[in-house]
């Protein structure tokens, strides 16, 4: 009798634990570096200035929860040894947040990891790699880190403007499912006048 109580106690427990377990221990798996585009012959300083992000997608973003998800931009500023400061400036609370970190060249050009990464609190790898880029009009982005030991990947979609052409937004979301990604993923940020425009 105790056994078999013991027992109803394992397969209630296990089929509660299944579905926490599928999406906190199998989130979509991070690509391999290898199936990532990489712009070639990257000109650093072409890329430097102001990029509104258009798009976001990865594995820890919940569109559904990030419906009204506002615009944001990332600015790249060259430094004398070829690291970016990257300051990203974004609307919260009614107050201009400004988040500013290092990319530092890493491998081949156009790619960057995280300059001081000790001084980010979990964050134990760091990659950026630009997958492509016509330096005036748009850019796509590949990111992956590991943090706390969980390793999360997201693209982004970059314009020298606020509004991108519907091709390249479809471009890019199919990119995005290419990569395991689905339409519960991926943000388009609603375009804002305050804060962004600024600089
Ligand atoms: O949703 C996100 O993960 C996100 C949103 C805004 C993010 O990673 C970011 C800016 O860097
Ligand atoms: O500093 C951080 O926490 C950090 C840095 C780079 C981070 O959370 C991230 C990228 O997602
Ligand atoms: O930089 C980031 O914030 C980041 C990088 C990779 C991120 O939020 C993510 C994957 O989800």
């Amino acid at each position: 009798m105790a056994r078999g109580i013991l027992c109803l106690g394992l397969v209630l427990l296990g089929a509660l634990q299944a579905p926490a377990q599928d999406s906190l221990i199998s989130p979509i798996p991070v690509p391999h570096l290898i199936s990532i585009p990489l712009q070639r012959d990257f000109q650093e300083d072409q890329f430097q200035g102001k990029w509104y992000v258009v798009g976001i997608a990865g594995n820890s973003i919940n569109a559904t929860r990030r419906a009204r998800f506002k615009m944001y931009t990332t600015t790249y500023e060259l430094n004398d040894d070829h690291s970016y400061n990257v300051t990203s400036t974004m609307i919260r609370n009614d107050t201009c947040d400004h988040w500013i970190r290092t990319f530092v060249p890493n491998d081949q050009p156009g790619q960057f990891t995280l300059g001081d990464i000790e001084s980010h609190v979990g964050v134990q790898n760091y990659t950026v790699r630009v997958m492509m880029t016509n330096y005036n009009q748009f850019a796509m982005m590949f990111f992956k880190k590991v943090h706390d030991n969980y390793e999360f990947f997201k693209i982004s979609l970059y314009g020298r403007t606020k509004e991108l052409s519907a091709d390249m937004k479809d471009y890019f979301a199919r990119f995005a499912k290419s990569l395991g990604l689905t339409d519960d993923h991926i943000i388009f940020p609603v375009p804002i006048d305050e804060c962004i425009d600024d600089k």
